[in-house]
C-alpha cells in the first residue's frame, strides 16, 4: 500500500468535554444567524481537517469516520487538490464556461468518460451539487425518450430539491410538508436482503419490473433512476443480479438506465463505481462528493446519442464546472489512481467487518453487517427479532461522539449506523475508532 504522509498528527486526542466552550459559543452564535433547518451531527466546530482527523477549535482531535458524508475521499486537504486548488484561484476563479470556456472542463470529462463504467462513446454535463446532476439526468432522460414517467425506489434518496424530493423515499425529514412534489414519480421495491427473507434479486427485480408494467406501462417510462448501494436510505446492497436484470430490462425497452453514484462514486466502494462490481453499465451516471476532493463539482456522464439529444442551452448553470472545482477534481481523481484509493476502501472493509463479525456474535441487536469497501453499514434490531431499534443506533452515536468518534447514522427506520471514513485514514487511527465503536455497542447493547 502506499505511504501517505499527512500534515496533522493522526491521532485522536480530547482537550475538553465535546463539544467544547469554543464550539458552544460558537453553537450561540450560529442559533441566532443561522436557519434551524440545517442540522448538524456532531456540534462541534471544525478548524482543521486532513487525512482521517478533524481538529476542532477548542483543539480537540477527532476520528472522521464520515467524509463530510462521503465527499473527502482522498482527504480534507490533500495536498495535490489543495496546490491545483490555489494554482487555478491565482489565474482565475471565473468566467463562466457558457460564455468563455476553459480546459479543466473539458478535462473534467474526459477523464470521466474513461473512469466510468463501458467503453461506449460519452459525453458529460458539470454542474454543483448531487441533486442538480439528479435532476439533469431526468431531464435528459424525458428529452431524449420523449416520455414522462420515472421509477424510484423504496429507500431511495436523491436529494433536497422539489424534483430529487420527489425521488427521494423518506418523509422526515427531506420531504414532510414541503409538496407539492413533481409529478410522473413511481416509487418500486427495492432489493433488502435483511428484510426480503428468501425473495433473491431476481425475484426482487420480476416483482418490480411487473408492476412497472402494469402500474404505469413500459412506453411510458423515460428512466429507472437507481443507487447501484442506497446511501441514506440505509446502506442497501441489492441482492446479486437485481442491478443487471433492472438494466437489461431498461435497455429492451428504450428506458434510460440512471445510476446515482453520488455517494458510491470514486473508489468508495473500493471500485471506481459500484456498478463496477456486477458489471453493469448504466446509459447515464450522476456523479458529485467524492469527485472534487471537497469542491463543490457535480457531474452527469452518459451515452453520447442520449447526451447529445439535447439542443445547446438546453443544460448548463453559472456556476457548473466552475474552474478551481475542476482543477480540484483533476488532482483528486489523480489522486485515486496514485494512492490506489481502490485497495485502500477493499482494505477497510476487510478491517472493518472482521471486527463486526466477531462483535456479532456476542451481540444480537446487531442485524446485519452490509457494505462495499469503505460503505459499511450495522442494521440494529431488537433481538431475534427484525424490529429496528433507532434508539440504541442513536446511542451508539451519541457514544463515539463522545469519545472523539464521528460517525453518522442513516435508514429509512434511522437504525444504522455508517462509516464512511477517508479512504486515506491510516489502518492504526482506522483500528483505534473501531474499538471506539464496537466498545460503544458492547457497552449500550451487551
Ligand atoms: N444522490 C445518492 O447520497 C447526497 C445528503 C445528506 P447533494 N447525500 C447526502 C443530506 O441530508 O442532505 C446525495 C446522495 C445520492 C444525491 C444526493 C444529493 O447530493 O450534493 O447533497 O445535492
Amino acid at each position: 500500500m502506499t505511504e501517505i504522509s499527512y500534515r496533522l498528527p493522526q491521532q485522536r486526542v480530547l482537550q475538553t468535554e465535546l463539544p467544547g466552550p469554543r464550539s458552544q459559543e460558537l453553537a450561540a452564535r450560529r442559533k441566532a444567524a443561522v436557519a434551524a433547518g440545517v442540522g448538524s451531527t456532531a456540534p462541534v466546530y471544525a478548524a482543521d481537517a486532513d487525512g482521517g482527523v478533524i481538529v476542532d477549535v477548542d483543539g480537540n482531535s477527532l476520528i472522521d469516520l464520515a467524509a463530510g458524508i462521503a465527499v473527502t475521499n482522498v482527504g480534507a486537504s490533500h495536498p495535490k487538490v489543495v496546490a491545483a486548488i490555489r494554482d487555478q484561484a491565482e489565474r482565475f476563479t471565473h468566467t463562466c464556461f457558457m460564455v468563455t470556456p476553459y480546459e479543466g472542463y473539458v478535462e473534467v470529462c474526459e477523464r470521466l468518460a474513461a473512469v466510468t463504467p463501458g467503453d461506449h462513446e460519452k459525453r458529460s454535463v458539470l454542474f454543483n451539487s448531487g441533486a442538480e446532476a439528479v435532476e439533469n439526468a431526468i431531464k435528459v432522460a424525458r428529452l431524449a425518450t420523449g416520455r414522462p414517467a420515472v421509477v424510484a425506489f423504496d429507500h431511495a434518496y436523491h436529494g433536497r430539491t422539489n424534483l430529487t424530493m420527489a425521488l427521494t423515499a423518506k418523509a422526515m425529514p427531506y420531504k414532510a410538508n414541503f409538496g407539492p412534489f413533481a409529478p410522473e414519480v413511481y416509487r418500486m421495491p427495492m432489493s433488502y436482503p435483511f428484510r426480503d427473507g428468501d425473495r433473491d434479486g431476481a425475484a426482487a427485480a420480476r416483482e418490480a419490473i411487473s408492476r412497472i408494467e402494469k402500474q404505469i406501462g413500459a412506453t411510458s417510462v423515460a428512466a429507472i433512476i437507481i443507487e447501484p448501494i442506497q446511501g441514506e436510505g440505509g446502506f442497501i446492497v441489492p441482492a446479486p443480479g437485481f442491478l443487471p436484470a433492472l438494466a437489461d430490462w431498461a435497455r429492451s425497452n428504450g428506458v434510460v438506465f440512471i445510476a446515482d453514484e453520488v455517494q458510491t462514486g470514486f473508489a468508495r466502494t473500493g471500485a471506481w463505481f459500484a456498478c463496477d462490481h456486477e458489471g453493469v453499465v448504466p446509459d447515464i451516471v450522476t456523479m458529485a462528493k467524492g469527485i472534487a476532493g471537497g469542491m463543490p463539482l457535480s457531474a452527469i456522464t452518459g451515452r453520447a446519442d442520449l447526451m447529445d439529444a439535447v439542443h445547446a442551452g438546453g443544460l448548463g448553470g453559472t456556476y457548473g464546472g466552475n474552474p478551481v472545482a475542476c482543477a480540484a477534481a483533476l488532482a483528486a481523481i489523480d489522486a485515486i489512481d496514485e494512492l490506489d484509493l481502490n485497495a485502500r476502501a477493499r482494505r477497510i472493509e476487510e478491517l472493518a467487518t472482521a471486527r463486526f463479525r466477531e462483535l456479532a456474535q456476542r451481540i444480537p441487536a446487531i442485524g446485519d453487517i452490509r457494505g462495499r469497501g469503505a460503505m459499511l453499514a450495522l442494521e440494529f434490531v431488537k433481538p431475534g427479532t427484525s424490529e429496528p431499534d433507532a434508539a440504541l443506533t442513536s446511542a451508539v452515536a451519541a457514544r463515539c461522539l463522545a469519545q472523539g468518534v464521528i460517525t453518522l447514522t442513516c435508514g429509512t427506520f434511522g437504525n444504522v449506523i455508517r462509516l464512511l471514513p477517508p479512504l486515506v485514514i491510516g489502518e492504526d487511527l482506522l483500528d483505534e475508532a473501531l474499538t471506539v465503536l464496537c466498545t460503544a455497542i458492547g457497552d449500550l447493547a451487551g
